[in-house]
Protein backbone atom coordinates (compact mmCIF):
# COMPACT_ATOMS: atom_id res chain seq x y z
CA UNK A 1 0.00 0.00 0.00
CA UNK A 2 1.18 3.85 -0.63
CA UNK A 3 1.59 5.08 2.63
CA UNK A 4 1.05 8.70 2.92
CA UNK A 5 3.00 9.86 6.10
CA UNK A 6 1.46 12.48 7.99
CA UNK A 7 3.27 12.00 11.43
CA UNK A 8 6.05 14.55 10.56
CA UNK A 9 7.61 16.85 8.31
CA UNK A 10 10.78 14.97 10.00
CA UNK A 11 9.90 11.86 7.97
CA UNK A 12 11.29 13.79 4.52
CA UNK A 13 13.88 11.59 2.49
CA UNK A 14 16.81 13.52 0.85
CA UNK A 15 16.07 15.12 -3.14
CA UNK A 16 18.27 13.85 -5.67
CA UNK A 17 19.99 16.48 -5.93
CA UNK A 18 21.09 16.06 -2.03
CA UNK A 19 22.11 12.58 -2.30
CA UNK A 20 24.25 13.65 -5.84
CA UNK A 21 25.88 16.73 -3.60
CA UNK A 22 26.32 14.24 -0.70
CA UNK A 23 28.08 11.78 -3.02
CA UNK A 24 30.28 14.04 -4.57
CA UNK A 25 31.21 16.13 -1.21
CA UNK A 26 34.85 18.07 -0.58
CA UNK A 27 35.40 16.47 2.79
CA UNK A 28 37.69 17.38 5.79
CA UNK A 29 38.06 16.53 9.68
CA UNK A 30 35.84 19.20 10.94
CA UNK A 31 36.58 18.70 14.41
CA UNK A 32 39.73 20.66 13.29
CA UNK A 33 37.17 23.12 11.62
CA UNK A 34 38.83 21.31 8.04
CA UNK A 35 36.06 20.34 5.97
CA UNK A 36 35.02 23.07 3.31
CA UNK A 37 31.63 21.87 2.97
CA UNK A 38 30.76 22.45 6.45
CA UNK A 39 32.58 25.64 6.88
CA UNK A 40 30.78 27.03 3.35
CA UNK A 41 26.91 25.66 4.78
CA UNK A 42 27.93 27.60 8.73
CA UNK A 43 28.76 30.63 6.28
CA UNK A 44 25.71 30.52 4.92
CA UNK A 45 23.78 29.79 7.45
CA UNK A 46 24.99 32.47 9.16
CA UNK A 47 24.49 35.02 6.73
CA UNK A 48 20.73 33.93 6.37
CA UNK A 49 19.91 34.23 9.54
CA UNK A 50 21.72 37.50 9.71
CA UNK A 51 23.80 36.22 12.63
CA UNK A 52 27.85 36.99 12.97
CA UNK A 53 28.53 32.49 13.00
CA UNK A 54 26.62 29.46 12.97
CA UNK A 55 27.80 25.85 14.22
CA UNK A 56 26.06 22.32 12.52
CA UNK A 57 25.20 19.95 15.13
CA UNK A 58 23.37 16.28 14.34
CA UNK A 59 19.83 17.42 15.67
CA UNK A 60 17.33 20.09 17.05
CA UNK A 61 17.40 18.84 20.51
CA UNK A 62 21.45 19.45 20.52
CA UNK A 63 20.86 22.37 19.29
CA UNK A 64 18.67 23.70 21.93
CA UNK A 65 20.67 22.06 24.27
CA UNK A 66 23.85 23.15 23.40
CA UNK A 67 22.24 27.01 23.54
CA UNK A 68 20.63 26.74 26.40
CA UNK A 69 24.36 25.16 28.00
CA UNK A 70 26.13 27.75 26.65
CA UNK A 71 23.58 30.58 27.90
CA UNK A 72 22.94 29.56 31.43
CA UNK A 73 25.00 28.75 34.28
CA UNK A 74 24.04 25.44 36.39
CA UNK A 75 21.21 26.13 38.86
CA UNK A 76 19.90 29.35 37.19
CA UNK A 77 16.67 29.31 35.20
CA UNK A 78 15.81 29.28 31.42
CA UNK A 79 12.30 31.08 30.93
CA UNK A 80 10.04 29.81 28.06
CA UNK A 81 6.53 28.89 27.01
CA UNK A 82 5.03 25.53 28.98
CA UNK A 83 4.16 23.96 25.38
CA UNK A 84 7.92 24.48 24.28
CA UNK A 85 9.57 21.57 22.65
CA UNK A 86 12.30 22.32 24.73
CA UNK A 87 10.40 21.96 27.75
CA UNK A 88 8.16 18.91 26.47
CA UNK A 89 10.30 16.92 24.20
CA UNK A 90 14.09 16.81 24.98
CA UNK A 91 13.76 14.67 27.60
CA UNK A 92 14.75 17.20 30.21
CA UNK A 93 18.35 17.60 28.63
CA UNK A 94 18.82 21.15 29.93
CA UNK A 95 18.27 20.06 33.72
CA UNK A 96 19.74 16.62 33.22
CA UNK A 97 23.23 16.98 31.88
CA UNK A 98 23.31 21.38 32.67
CA UNK A 99 21.24 21.81 36.01
CA UNK A 100 19.24 24.29 34.27
CA UNK A 101 15.97 24.74 35.53
CA UNK A 102 12.82 25.59 32.85
CA UNK A 103 10.65 27.92 34.46
CA UNK A 104 7.80 27.38 32.25
CA UNK A 105 5.06 30.76 31.10
CA UNK A 106 1.84 29.80 29.67
CA UNK A 107 1.44 29.72 26.08
CA UNK A 108 -1.23 31.09 24.17
CA UNK A 109 -2.83 29.02 21.54
CA UNK A 110 -1.24 30.79 18.83
CA UNK A 111 2.46 29.90 20.38
CA UNK A 112 2.35 32.94 22.34
CA UNK A 113 3.56 33.75 25.55
CA UNK A 114 1.33 34.91 28.13
CA UNK A 115 3.14 38.55 28.50
CA UNK A 116 1.52 39.18 31.80
CA UNK A 117 3.16 35.90 33.34
CA UNK A 118 6.59 36.39 31.49
CA UNK A 119 6.92 40.03 33.05
CA UNK A 120 6.16 38.41 36.80
CA UNK A 121 8.92 35.72 35.76
CA UNK A 122 11.39 38.54 35.19
CA UNK A 123 10.46 39.94 37.88
CA UNK A 124 11.56 37.88 40.71
CA UNK A 125 14.47 39.37 42.65
CA UNK A 126 17.42 37.82 41.59
CA UNK A 127 19.29 39.38 44.45
CA UNK A 128 16.75 37.29 46.94
CA UNK A 129 19.39 34.43 47.24
CA UNK A 130 15.86 32.29 47.65
CA UNK A 131 15.43 32.12 43.65
CA UNK A 132 17.23 30.87 41.21
CA UNK A 133 18.68 33.67 38.68
CA UNK A 134 16.73 33.79 35.17
CA UNK A 135 19.71 33.83 32.31
CA UNK A 136 17.46 33.26 29.53
CA UNK A 137 14.41 33.57 27.42
CA UNK A 138 13.43 30.65 24.68
CA UNK A 139 10.79 31.77 22.32
CA UNK A 140 9.54 28.69 19.76
CA UNK A 141 8.96 30.23 15.50
CA UNK A 142 6.57 27.99 14.08
CA UNK A 143 5.14 26.67 17.80
CA UNK A 144 4.95 23.01 17.00
CA UNK A 145 2.61 22.09 20.17
CA UNK A 146 0.05 25.73 19.56
CA UNK A 147 -0.60 24.13 16.08
CA UNK A 148 2.68 25.05 14.31
CA UNK A 149 1.23 29.00 14.35
CA UNK A 150 3.83 31.56 12.90
CA UNK A 151 4.66 33.66 15.57
CA UNK A 152 3.99 37.18 14.80
CA UNK A 153 7.15 39.79 14.73
CA UNK A 154 5.30 41.86 17.02
CA UNK A 155 5.06 39.67 19.89
CA UNK A 156 9.20 38.45 19.31
CA UNK A 157 9.55 42.20 19.49
CA UNK A 158 8.29 42.42 22.76
CA UNK A 159 9.70 39.35 24.25
CA UNK A 160 12.66 40.41 23.19
CA UNK A 161 12.38 43.80 24.63
CA UNK A 162 11.14 42.67 27.98
CA UNK A 163 13.99 40.24 28.20
CA UNK A 164 16.54 42.82 27.54
CA UNK A 165 15.44 45.05 30.15
CA UNK A 166 15.79 42.81 32.65
CA UNK A 167 19.82 41.94 31.04
CA UNK A 168 18.54 38.43 29.42
CA UNK A 169 19.29 37.44 25.94
CA UNK A 170 16.76 35.56 23.82
CA UNK A 171 17.18 32.15 22.30
CA UNK A 172 14.81 31.47 19.28
CA UNK A 173 13.76 27.73 18.56
CA UNK A 174 13.61 28.56 15.02
CA UNK A 175 13.85 24.35 14.02
CA UNK A 176 10.86 25.51 10.99
CA UNK A 177 12.13 29.08 10.92
CA UNK A 178 11.63 29.18 7.26
CA UNK A 179 8.15 27.94 7.47
CA UNK A 180 7.75 31.05 9.92
CA UNK A 181 9.13 33.70 7.32
CA UNK A 182 6.98 31.77 4.45
CA UNK A 183 3.45 32.39 6.31
CA UNK A 184 4.78 35.88 8.17
CA UNK A 185 5.88 37.26 4.86
CA UNK A 186 9.18 38.14 5.66
CA UNK A 187 12.78 36.50 5.83
CA UNK A 188 14.65 34.48 8.23
CA UNK A 189 17.02 37.45 8.81
CA UNK A 190 14.43 39.48 9.83
CA UNK A 191 12.63 36.79 12.53
CA UNK A 192 16.39 35.55 13.76
CA UNK A 193 16.90 39.43 14.29
CA UNK A 194 14.63 39.60 17.03
CA UNK A 195 16.81 37.15 19.37
CA UNK A 196 20.11 36.87 20.40
CA UNK A 197 21.00 33.41 18.90
CA UNK A 198 18.70 31.07 16.99
CA UNK A 199 18.74 27.42 15.76
CA UNK A 200 17.08 25.76 12.88
CA UNK A 201 16.71 22.32 11.75
CA UNK A 202 17.64 21.01 8.37
CA UNK A 203 15.79 17.53 8.21
CA UNK A 204 12.57 18.78 8.91
CA UNK A 205 10.44 20.52 5.66
CA UNK A 206 13.54 20.90 4.23
CA UNK A 207 13.86 17.37 3.72
CA UNK A 208 17.78 16.79 4.56
CA UNK A 209 18.99 13.41 6.25
CA UNK A 210 20.55 14.86 9.65
CA UNK A 211 21.53 18.05 10.59
CA UNK A 212 20.65 21.56 12.79
CA UNK A 213 22.32 24.94 13.29
CA UNK A 214 23.25 27.43 15.91
CA UNK A 215 23.60 30.99 14.42
CA UNK A 216 24.48 34.00 17.06
CA UNK A 217 27.49 36.05 17.79
CA UNK A 218 31.07 34.48 16.57
CA UNK A 219 32.57 34.06 20.71
CA UNK A 220 28.57 32.18 21.29
CA UNK A 221 29.51 29.87 18.45
CA UNK A 222 32.90 29.45 19.79
CA UNK A 223 31.46 28.31 23.23
CA UNK A 224 28.81 26.01 21.45
CA UNK A 225 31.68 24.28 19.52
CA UNK A 226 33.44 23.28 23.00
CA UNK A 227 30.20 22.25 24.44
CA UNK A 228 29.15 20.57 21.15
CA UNK A 229 32.39 18.26 21.69
CA UNK A 230 31.47 17.91 25.63
CA UNK A 231 27.68 16.04 24.79
CA UNK A 232 29.94 13.77 21.96
CA UNK A 233 28.88 16.04 19.03
CA UNK A 234 31.90 16.92 17.30
CA UNK A 235 31.61 14.95 13.99
CA UNK A 236 34.27 14.65 11.35
CA UNK A 237 33.86 14.25 7.75
CA UNK A 238 30.31 15.73 8.25
CA UNK A 239 30.62 17.35 4.91
CA UNK A 240 28.39 14.17 4.07
CA UNK A 241 25.66 16.00 5.82
CA UNK A 242 26.62 19.90 5.35
CA UNK A 243 26.36 18.72 1.45
CA UNK A 244 22.60 18.35 1.69
CA UNK A 245 21.91 21.03 3.85
CA UNK A 246 23.74 23.44 0.85
CA UNK A 247 21.15 22.11 -1.57
CA UNK A 248 18.29 22.59 0.72
CA UNK A 249 18.84 26.37 1.91
CA UNK A 250 19.17 26.52 -2.02
CA UNK A 251 16.43 24.71 -3.25
CA UNK A 252 14.06 23.66 -0.69
CA UNK A 253 12.77 26.81 1.29
CA UNK A 254 10.29 28.45 -1.72
CA UNK A 255 8.65 25.31 -1.98
CA UNK A 256 7.34 24.99 1.58
CA UNK A 257 4.73 27.54 0.57
CA UNK A 258 3.08 24.17 -1.37
CA UNK A 259 3.43 22.71 2.11
CA UNK A 260 1.04 25.33 4.00
CA UNK A 261 -1.53 25.39 1.15
CA UNK A 262 -1.48 21.82 1.47
CA UNK A 263 -2.22 22.07 5.46
CA UNK A 264 -4.79 24.60 4.44
CA UNK A 265 -6.43 22.09 1.74
CA UNK A 266 -6.36 19.30 4.60
CA UNK A 267 -7.75 21.74 7.60
CA UNK A 268 -10.29 22.31 5.25
CA UNK A 269 -11.35 19.08 4.49
CA UNK A 270 -11.14 17.63 7.90
CA UNK A 271 -13.64 20.18 9.50
CA UNK A 272 -16.15 19.01 7.03
CA UNK A 273 -16.32 15.97 8.41
CA UNK A 274 -18.61 14.93 11.19
CA UNK A 275 -17.15 14.19 14.63
CA UNK A 276 -13.79 15.88 13.78
CA UNK A 277 -13.12 20.01 15.23
CA UNK A 278 -9.75 21.32 13.75
CA UNK A 279 -8.16 23.87 16.05
CA UNK A 280 -8.52 27.08 14.13
CA UNK A 281 -4.90 28.77 13.22
CA UNK A 282 -4.59 32.34 12.37
CA UNK A 283 -1.20 31.85 10.79
CA UNK A 284 -1.17 28.18 9.81
CA UNK A 285 1.89 26.47 8.75
CA UNK A 286 2.28 23.03 7.52
CA UNK A 287 0.81 21.21 10.19
CA UNK A 288 -3.06 20.96 11.42
CA UNK A 289 -3.86 19.89 14.90
CA UNK A 290 -7.41 18.51 15.26
CA UNK A 291 -9.74 16.66 17.92
CA UNK A 292 -12.37 13.33 17.83
CA UNK A 293 -15.21 15.02 19.59
CA UNK A 294 -16.90 11.59 20.42
CA UNK A 295 -14.32 10.54 23.62
CA UNK A 296 -10.95 8.36 23.56
CA UNK A 297 -12.57 5.41 22.10
CA UNK A 298 -13.75 6.56 18.66
CA UNK A 299 -10.05 8.58 18.97
CA UNK A 300 -8.22 5.36 19.04
CA UNK A 301 -10.73 3.52 16.31
CA UNK A 302 -10.77 6.40 13.90
CA UNK A 303 -6.69 6.67 14.19
CA UNK A 304 -6.33 2.57 13.63
CA UNK A 305 -8.70 2.49 10.91
CA UNK A 306 -7.14 5.76 9.46
CA UNK A 307 -3.76 4.04 9.57
CA UNK A 308 -5.59 0.78 8.15
CA UNK A 309 -6.44 3.17 4.84
CA UNK A 310 -2.78 3.99 4.14
CA UNK A 311 -2.71 7.58 6.58
CA UNK A 312 -0.37 8.03 9.20
CA UNK A 313 -1.11 11.07 11.65
CA UNK A 314 0.39 10.92 15.66
CA UNK A 315 -1.63 11.30 18.27
CA UNK A 316 -1.03 14.06 20.84
CA UNK A 317 -3.55 12.94 23.43
CA UNK A 318 -6.24 10.56 23.50
CA UNK A 319 -8.30 13.03 21.19
CA UNK A 320 -6.23 15.09 19.69
CA UNK A 321 -4.30 14.35 16.18
CA UNK A 322 -1.57 16.27 14.21
CA UNK A 323 -0.94 16.05 10.72
CA UNK A 324 2.01 17.78 8.70
CA UNK A 325 2.53 18.45 5.08
CA UNK A 326 6.01 18.48 3.56
CA UNK A 327 8.05 17.19 0.30
CA UNK A 328 6.58 14.16 -1.04
CA UNK A 329 2.74 15.22 -0.33
CA UNK A 330 1.00 15.93 -2.81
CA UNK A 331 -2.18 18.00 -3.35
CA UNK A 332 -3.67 14.70 -4.69
CA UNK A 333 -2.23 12.88 -1.18
CA UNK A 334 -4.14 15.51 0.37
CA UNK A 335 -7.61 14.17 -1.23
CA UNK A 336 -6.91 10.63 -0.53
CA UNK A 337 -6.22 11.18 2.74
CA UNK A 338 -9.40 13.11 3.22
CA UNK A 339 -11.31 10.74 1.74
CA UNK A 340 -9.71 8.42 4.20
CA UNK A 341 -10.24 10.36 6.88
CA UNK A 342 -14.22 10.57 6.07
CA UNK A 343 -14.58 6.53 5.58
CA UNK A 344 -12.26 5.89 9.02
CA UNK A 345 -14.61 8.31 10.90
CA UNK A 346 -17.85 6.65 9.77
CA UNK A 347 -16.32 3.50 10.27
CA UNK A 348 -15.47 4.58 13.77
CA UNK A 349 -18.63 6.28 14.70
CA UNK A 350 -20.67 3.31 13.75
CA UNK A 351 -18.81 0.99 16.04
CA UNK A 352 -19.84 3.11 19.30
N1 LIG B 1 10.02 17.92 16.53
C1 LIG B 1 9.59 16.58 16.17
C2 LIG B 1 9.29 15.75 17.43
O1 LIG B 1 10.30 15.82 18.35
C3 LIG B 1 8.03 16.13 18.11
C4 LIG B 1 8.35 16.68 15.30
O2 LIG B 1 7.99 15.63 14.74
O3 LIG B 1 7.77 17.76 15.17
N2 LIG B 1 12.31 22.14 18.05
C5 LIG B 1 11.10 21.94 17.50
C6 LIG B 1 10.14 23.07 17.45
C7 LIG B 1 10.75 20.69 16.98
O4 LIG B 1 9.55 20.51 16.45
C8 LIG B 1 11.71 19.64 17.03
C9 LIG B 1 11.37 18.26 16.51
C10 LIG B 1 12.95 19.89 17.61
C11 LIG B 1 13.22 21.15 18.11
C12 LIG B 1 14.01 18.82 17.75
O5 LIG B 1 14.54 18.46 16.54
P1 LIG B 1 15.26 17.01 16.35
O6 LIG B 1 14.16 16.03 16.13
O7 LIG B 1 16.13 17.22 15.15
O8 LIG B 1 16.04 16.72 17.57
Amino acid sequence: MDVIDLRSDTVTLPTPEMRKAIAEAELGDDVYGEDPTVNKLQEVAAQMLGKEAALLVPSGTMANLVSILVHCPRGSKAIMGAKAHSNLYEAGGASAVGGVIISPVRNLDNGELDLDELRNELSMPSSNPHFARPALVVIENTHNLCGGAAVSLNHMAEVRHLAHAHGLPVHLDGARIFNAAIALETTADKIAQLADTASFCLSKGLACPVGSLICGPRAFIEEARRVRKVLGGGMRQAGIIAAAGLVALRTMIDRLAEDHENARRLAEGLSNIEGLFVEPQQRRTNMVFFRVTRGPETASRFYSELKNRGVLIIPRDSTRFRAVTHYGITAEHIERALDAAALAMRVATSAS
